[in-house]
């Protein structure tokens, strides 16, 4: 409705089914959901990828940037990323793995498929998983828009957001959204629950922040349906899908 939009009039969606993956190990699953959703349709075909963990963000941060590559629209430098979460998800290994869902973005910036310095993070928020994730970020150039910094559009945190859009004009941009960016009396059903996290209204009104951004992929990650109450967390994150669709439409209809 913000947009004088109707989704489904301007985009031809399409369900492309599941992605396989390998369940004991990570780095194979990476590379098996990344073919998977490099072969969908035509590379102009734009991916928005539901559920998974958010390790699975670089596989598709990969699968965009390959079908950018294969339009001849290479990102110089790399994508930009809008990126919803309680946690930078910049953590190098844990346990010794470097392909968790705390690792995503620290891989797509060691690789140049992120820019880090067009890379905004909104809703971060204490604990860290480590005091070196956020010394990561900072060095790299991304912003990070902390949960302090938002208790409405009008906040620091909004306008800061606001002015991130601007500067990004038509760049490509993917776009993530942990659902543990929302509060767990909102979004219980997920894996890293964060206490004192957006509701639902507010994450609405900062996706609507980002009108105008070209969106070329994204995704809406971290709902655990064992831990979900009413499939209200299930709900907000569909939502949260069709959000992204109507950004991606009003776009599409204004260019
Ligand atoms: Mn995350």
């Amino acid at each position: 409705m913000p947009y004088n939009v109707d989704v489904c009039e301007v985009l031809s969606l399409a369900d492309a089914g599941d992605s396989p993956v390998l369940p004991f190990d990570l780095r194979g699953s990476m590379d098996e959901i990344c073919n998977f959703a490099v072969e969908l349709a035509e590379p102009q075909t734009r991916l928005l990828a539901l559920g998974g963990d958010h390790s699975v963000a670089y596989a598709n941060i990969r699968a965009t940037h390959a079908r950018l590559c294969a339009q001849g629209m290479e990102p110089a430098g790399g994508l930009a990323v809008i990126h919803f979460d309680s946690h930078l998800d910049t953590v190098d290994t844990v346990w010794g793995e470097k392909w968790s869902h705390a690792s995503p973005f620290r891989r797509g910036i060691e690789e140049g498929l992120i820019d880090p310095r067009t890379m905004l993070s909104i809703g971060i928020k204490g604990p860290l998983n480590t005091r070196d994730d956020l010394a990561y970020a900072t060095q790299q150039g991304m912003t990070v828009v902390t949960r302090e910094m938002l208790s409405g559009p009008s906040s620091a945190g909004g306008v800061a957001i606001s002015g991130f859009v601007r500067a990004l004009g038509t760049r490509s941009v993917y776009m993530t959204f942990d659902v543990d960016v929302v509060d767990p009396a909102f979004a219980p059903g997920t894996g890293t629950p964060s206490i004192g996290g957006l509701s639902s209204t507010e994450a609405l009104a900062l996706l609507r922040l980002c009108r105008g951004v070209n969106i070329v992929g994204g995704d809406v990650v971290e709902v655990l349906p064992d831990r979900d109450v009413s499939q209200i967390t299930a709900l907000l994150a569909g939502h949260i899908g069709f959000e992204m669709l109507a950004l991606a439409a009003d776009y599409k209809q204004a260019h």
